[in-house]
């Protein structure tokens, strides 16, 4: 049976000019978004993604929110961190690690908070989250320091397990009792007292909260100077491949100029060609329109 090539979902030409800069570049930044889990199941951060229940993800993303509201952005978080737990990393995810493997100046940037990466072995001397991740916490409490990474208990408190439709006979035990959506806002979320949700163990006080920046934090000193220098380097940056983000969030969004300052090309990978910023900051050298989880493993072979 003749084999079936695999379709090619990038015009050829792109595709010969495209590697033919990547095998020739040295220094090779990735800046990675939302887009690239988007085919691991994950919803994006803007967009349909962008509302869970009746919230609008960016509005629960702040350390007002978990002030006024903890119980239920520690529902949102619990619920992000089941869903990251349930997915996989897809041929995207494995693509870049390879690729960070093999070339020694390449730097890989990423927003994602979904552990997608880390579980795609990629190099992490060569992975910065600039986000955070859904797997690390820290207490809430200013003067108390205490953080945990890699913290994958689901759920990390009893009070915040995704309730199970019980009224369903045909489930033989409870195990497979179906999980509710959580993320619709017509299921009723659980009420949970303040007690009921995760404490530090060291200062006993505070609350742990969500190891992810949210929006009006700094992003981590240790990971923006990793990323000062690497960027300070004397030598240019051949490279960065902007996938799957709308590159509207700061500072994140600005390393794709501060690399085209420094002579980089610029190449895009994202579903819709409408949703980079208009500026023609953006205009990418290469722009690949369509799923990052079939076009990076392509361009990048
Ligand atoms: C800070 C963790 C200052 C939490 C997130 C200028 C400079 C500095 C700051 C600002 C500035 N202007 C505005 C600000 C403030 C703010 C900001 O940027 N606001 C935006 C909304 C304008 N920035 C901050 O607050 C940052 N902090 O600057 O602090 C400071 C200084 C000193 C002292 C104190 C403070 C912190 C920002 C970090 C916020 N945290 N995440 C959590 O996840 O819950 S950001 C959040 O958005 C996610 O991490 C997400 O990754 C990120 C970016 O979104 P995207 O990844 O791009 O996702 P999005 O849905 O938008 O887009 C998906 C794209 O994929 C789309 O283009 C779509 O077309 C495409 N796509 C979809 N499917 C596919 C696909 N592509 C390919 N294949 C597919 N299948």
């Amino acid at each position: 049976m003749a084999s079936t090539a695999a379709r090619s979902v990038v015009p050829q030409k792109d595709l010969e000019s495209f590697q033919a800069h990547l095998n020739s570049s040295t220094r090779i930044l990735a800046l990675l978004g939302a887009g690239l889990s988007a085919s691991s199941g994950l919803p994006t951060f803007r967009g349909a993604g962008g509302l869970w229940r009746t919230h609008d993800a960016v509005e629960l993303a702040t350390p007002e929110a978990f002030g006024r509201d903890p119980g239920l952005v520690w529902q949102f978080y619990s619920y992000r961190r089941h869903m990251a737990l349930q997915a996989k990393p897809n041929p995207a995810h494995y693509a870049l690690a390879e690729l960070a493997r093999k070339k020694e100046g390449f730097m890989t940037l990423s927003q994602n908070v979904d552990g997608l990466s880390p579980r795609a072995n990629h190099p992490p001397e060569k992975l910065k989250l600039l986000h955070g991740s859904l797997f690390d916490v820290k207490c809430s409490e200013f003067f108390c320091k205490h953080t945990e990474s890699n913290n994958y208990t689901d759920p990390i408190v009893p009070a915040l397990a995704i309730p199970t439709d019980e009224s369903d006979p045909t489930t033989i035990s409870a195990l497979q009792a179906r999980e509710l959506d959580i993320s619709d806002e017509n299921v009723a979320l659980p009420e949970l007292a303040i007690r009921d949700l995760p404490r530090c163990p060291k200062c006993k006080r505070g609350l742990l909260r969500p190891g992810v920046v949210w929006f009006g934090e700094m992003l981590p000193t240790q990971v923006l100077d990793d990323i000062d220098k690497w960027m300070a380097d004397s030598k240019k940056i051949d490279l960065i491949m902007v996938i799957g983000t709308s590159a509207k969030v700061y500072p994140a969004a600005g390393y794709v100029d501060s690399a085209r300052a420094k002579g980089a090309k610029v190449a895009v990978v994202n579903m819709d060609r409408a949703d980079m910023p208009a500026s023609g900051l953006y205009k990418g050298d290469w722009f690949f329109e369509g799923d990052a989880a079939q076009i990076v493993p392509e361009i990048l072979k």
